[in-house]
């Protein structure tokens, strides 16, 4: 193995792998810097362009934040719901995504835009691709954390069949270049209690959107 480069890693597809665990026990400063955030953003459920209440509840910090409703899917630099800017990355966020993507071979990541999405039991993100950011070179990192849940990770067309891959608290997916607009989802959420977070799963997408 190469010295210094994470080892719990698995590969996806190309382009594409799972640091397991990366997070460590940095956990209970995401999760604290996560509480800040959603008392200026707080998670609401928005509408799909087809109407559709999401289960998912959402929200954002960073420059760009991505939302969803009747007019469609794209990046808006205010938070629609307070008409305030998104809060910032705080760094504990901004350290985690740019030491995770060079394990998938991509250096100096520097994200201006995260999607924060929790799950609640039955929650579940149907498969969509990733292809609102203007800068498609850049990776997406996701980070997983609270109760685990089963990811869906698929081809380029919808119609391939996903790989199912159980993410857990603290485990990361990097996923850039020939990956970047495979199709993914996740199954609906099953109940469980989590010690940090209790009934839920947090999610942190980290990307470049603007
Ligand atoms: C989730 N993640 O894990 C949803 N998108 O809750 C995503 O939709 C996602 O994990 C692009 C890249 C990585 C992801
Ligand atoms: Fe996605």
């Amino acid at each position: 193995m190469i010295p210094g480069l994470f080892d719990k890693r698995e590969i996806l597809a190309p382009g594409a792998c799972v640091p397991r665990d990366f997070v460590g026990v940095r956990d209970r400063d995401l999760a604290s810097a996560l509480e800040d955030i959603t008392a200026h953003a707080p998670f609401r459920h928005m509408v799909t362009p087809g109407g559709h209440e999401m289960s998912v509840a959402m929200t954002n910090c960073g420059h760009a934040g991505w939302v969803t409703d009747i007019r469609g899917y794209r990046y808006e630099p205010r938070d629609p719901m307070t008409n305030l800017p998104w809060p910032a990355i705080p760094p504990s966020f901004l350290q985690l995504a740019w030491a995770a993507a060079p394990v998938a071979g991509y250096q100096d990541f520097v994200p201006d835009a995260c999607l924060i999405n929790r799950y609640e039991p039955g929650a579940r993100l149907t498969l969509h691709q990733d292809r609102n950011e203007r800068d498609l070179a850049a990776p997406i990192v996701s980070v997983s954390l609270g109760l685990p849940a089963r990811f869906l990770f698929g081809g380029l067309r919808r119609e391939d069949r996903p790989l199912r891959i159980r993410l857990e608290h603290g485990d990361v997916v990097v996923w850039g270049g020939p990956s970047r607009l495979a199709f993914h989802g996740v199954d609906p959420l099953a109940d469980g209690l989590d010690r940090l977070l209790g009934r839920r799963r947090i999610n942190l997408t980290f990307r470049r959107g603007l």
